[in-house]
């Protein structure tokens, strides 16, 4: 890895920016949370405080987990009030596009440093003197403010167990799914040896071993019913005809570990909840553009993948399936899945 001169400019931005800076989160998960609390740690070596701002909410198990023992303290993303022309310093962090649907109740705002480890929007503004981007293809925001950390010398103190090398190395572990993905890199591992270095492994083990709410097993007892689940020569498809809105997660829980069956590529799963018909999809075929696959199904704006390997979907069914009972409904909702992606 190397900034090639790049991380002059990043410091003389801190330098230069207001004492007090804004992180904005798109979502909650490990590694957002990881690289937010960090850059937090950053802003702090050079003498600035970092308030975090978050769109969504915690939704998992393991996202409590973390919030709890770290005693992270967020904003919702709907209370940041600008300060209007040039006042703002605002930090943008793991997350794909400038324009992110996710955020849309933050008012129009500048980013100033933006740091994500998806592919390059192609759409980005040209850096001016007060922005600075770094999107780099590996398997974790955490690994890059890790990087960042490490150049600068900020300082980790070993001995506390909360300090934010647990959160960086928790983050790094759950996105590149404990280095599994396919787009964990060799980056990402020499990020994950460093964080060794300060790390509690005690905080560590708490955190993966509380991943599951009791619900969860109710949930994967449906979708691995016989009579629900289907498994095709290369691919898979199942589905949880009744689910609380509050569990949807669930569903990328079991496509995950639907994909993990031998001889399976393209692991579906999905749900009738409120009306919508929601989903999620794994694969690990090359030949399958999986995001063209998922709208074929869903509909040019029912969803997709952007890295080939994951994807959701969400769609209302056609008026005319209402109709009919429930029970009918899922049944038509089943033959037709099947029939359009079970191979
Ligand atoms: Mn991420």
């Amino acid at each position: 890895m190397n900034l090639n001169g790049r991380l002059e400019k990043f410091k003389k931005l801190l330098h230069e920016a207001p004492p007090r800076i804004s992180i904005i989160l798109s979502h909650l998960d490990p590694d957002s949370m990881g690289a937010g609390g960090n850059m937090q740690e950053i802003c702090d070596s050079f003498g600035k405080s970092a308030d975090i701002y978050v769109a969504g909410k915690p939704d998992r198990k393991m996202n409590e987990a973390i919030i709890n023992q770290f005693h992270l303290n967020f904003i919702p993303v709907e209370r940041f009030v600008p300060k209007g022309e040039g006042k703002d310093f605002i930090v943008l962090l793991d997350t794909p596009t400038l324009n992110d649907a996710r955020l849309k109740n933050l008012p129009p705002v500048k980013f100033n440093i933006v740091i994500d480890h998806h592919t390059r929007p192609t759409n980005l503004p040209a850096e001016d003197d007060t922005s600075w981007y770094w999107y780099e293809s590996c398997g974790a925001a955490c690994s890059l403010t890790t990087y960042l950390i490490k150049e600068l010398g900020v300082e980790i103190d070993k001995d506390k167990v909360n300090n934010t090398a647990n959160l960086a190395i928790i983050g790094i572990l759950a996105d590149t799914k404990k280095f599994t993905s396919l787009s964990a890199t060799q980056f990402d591992r020499e990020m994950f040896c460093f964080l060794g270095n300060y790390v509690n492994q005690k905080r560590i083990n708490e955190i993966f071993f509380s991943t599951l709410d009791v619900e969860f097993w109710d949930i994967i007892h449906m979708a691995s019913d016989k009579e629900r689940r289907r498994f095709g020569i290369k691919t898979s498809i199942t589905y949880v005809e009744e689910l609380q809105f509050e569990f949807r997660h669930y569903l990328e829980t079991i496509a995950d570990m639907l994909i993990t069956t031998g001889g399976i590529y393209t692991a579906w799963i999905w749900s009738y909840v409120d009306g919508r018909i929601v989903g999620n999809v794994r694969n690990i075929d090359s030949e399958l553009t999986l995001d063209r696959k998922i709208k074929e199904v869903a509909g040019e704006d029912g969803g997709g993948s952007k890295d080939n390997s994951m994807g959701a979907f969400s769609f209302t069914p056609p008026e005319m399936l209402l109709a009919v009972n429930k029970a009918m409904q899922i049944e038509v909702i089943k033959s037709w899945f099947e029939k359009k992606v079970l191979r």
